[in-house]
């Protein structure tokens, strides 16, 4: 009945592409994917997980990973694209991630700022902000990356509605922050790593971003970052640096990551992939696939450790 939907992994694609694409992928792959809309974007729109494993009778832990938080970060959005595709096209074949597969599922939301990424195509490539309207501003949208209830708004984040890094009213201010929160919170037991894919900077980070103390796992998290970061840089010498997002990057707080860490979700990431800033947000279609090859071996490294863990 019918066949696969064509789709270019090697394209900026559009929300309404990438919707069709989700749902072609879960028809003509039913027997590993199966998909959830965990609840409706501000401006109403479906916010998709994929679940990609093995069909068991019991239940798998599962790793969680999402891309789009923020809207202008288009490979973000390409790699969770790349990612399912490589799943169903290497399980049976590629000895890792079949393990991966049938011992584990991977929950993918492949754009979790739905509204702020139809908007960089319509209207200002370089929006990055959740949609939402703010009482008494005409300024629209939260980022959503400080939003999060791990030291909400403390520090690196603004209480101006006008500003990039708005944290918004309260944490899970922002439906998109509250649906993908309930989501993790209801599947709290079973998801032993999250990880979120942003870009630019070419770094892995991990807790804290809203402290400069030490997470309590930090040095198995850094082995495991520096790990990741030496098998992506394998194959193109792409170079990657690791460490806690404050002293690393900045501290900000309100992100996915810290707050997915303090809620016991230990195996926690975020990846800012290429560049580092020549092209910055509006990295070239010609490298969408070195960069997705690369980050799919780093990917591949963190699961292979929460697997055996
Ligand atoms: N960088 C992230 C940001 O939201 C970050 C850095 C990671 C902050 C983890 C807080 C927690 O600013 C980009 N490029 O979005
Ligand atoms: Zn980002």
């Amino acid at each position: 009945k019918g066949s696969p939907r064509a789709h270019s992994y090697t394209k900026y694609n559009t929300w309404s592409d990438i919707e069709s694409w989700m749902n072609s992928m879960a028809t003509f792959n039913s027997d590993m994917i199966s998909k959830e809309v965990i609840g409706n974007t501000y401006e109403g729109r479906p916010m998709v997980v994929l679940k990609i494993g093995k069909k068991s009778g019991s239940t798998k832990p599962a790793i969680f990973m999402d891309c789009g938080f923020h809207a202008r970060e288009w490979i973000s959005h390409a790699f969770c694209q790349w990612f399912v595709n490589e799943a169903v096209t290497t399980y049976g074949s590629d000895s890792q991630m079949t393990s991966l597969l049938d011992k584990m599922d991977v929950f993918v939301l492949p754009v979790f700022n739905i509204d702020g990424y139809v908007f960089t195509h319509t209207n200002n490539r370089m929006w990055r902000k959740t949609r939402s309207r703010n009482a008494g501003s005409s300024c629209l949208g939260t980022d959503p990356n400080r939003n999060f209830n791990a030291g909400w708004c403390t520090i690196g984040a603004s209480t101006n509605p006008c500003s990039e890094t708005y944290c918004g009213t309260a944490p899970e201010s922002e439906i998109e922050s509250k649906n993908l929160a309930d989501f993790i919170r209801k599947n709290k037991s079973i998801i032993k790593a999250y990880i979120t894919i942003h870009s630019y900077s070419q770094l892995l980070l991990f807790p804290y971003s809203y402290t400069y103390e030490l997470a309590a796992d930090h040095d198995e998290l850094m082995a495991v970052a520096k790990g990741a970061s030496s098998a992506l840089r394998s194959l193109y010498g792409t170079v990657y640096t690791s460490g806690p997002g404050a002293p690393t990057i900045y501290p900000a707080a309100g992100g996915s990551d810290d707050w997915a860490y303090d809620l016991g979700v230990k195996y926690s990431y975020t990846f800012e992939l290429r560049d580092e800033g020549q092209y910055g947000f509006l990295l070239p279609e010609s490298q969408i696939k070195p960069t997705c090859e690369e980050t799919m071996l780093a990917v591949k490294y963190i699961a292979a450790h929460v697997q055996k863990n």
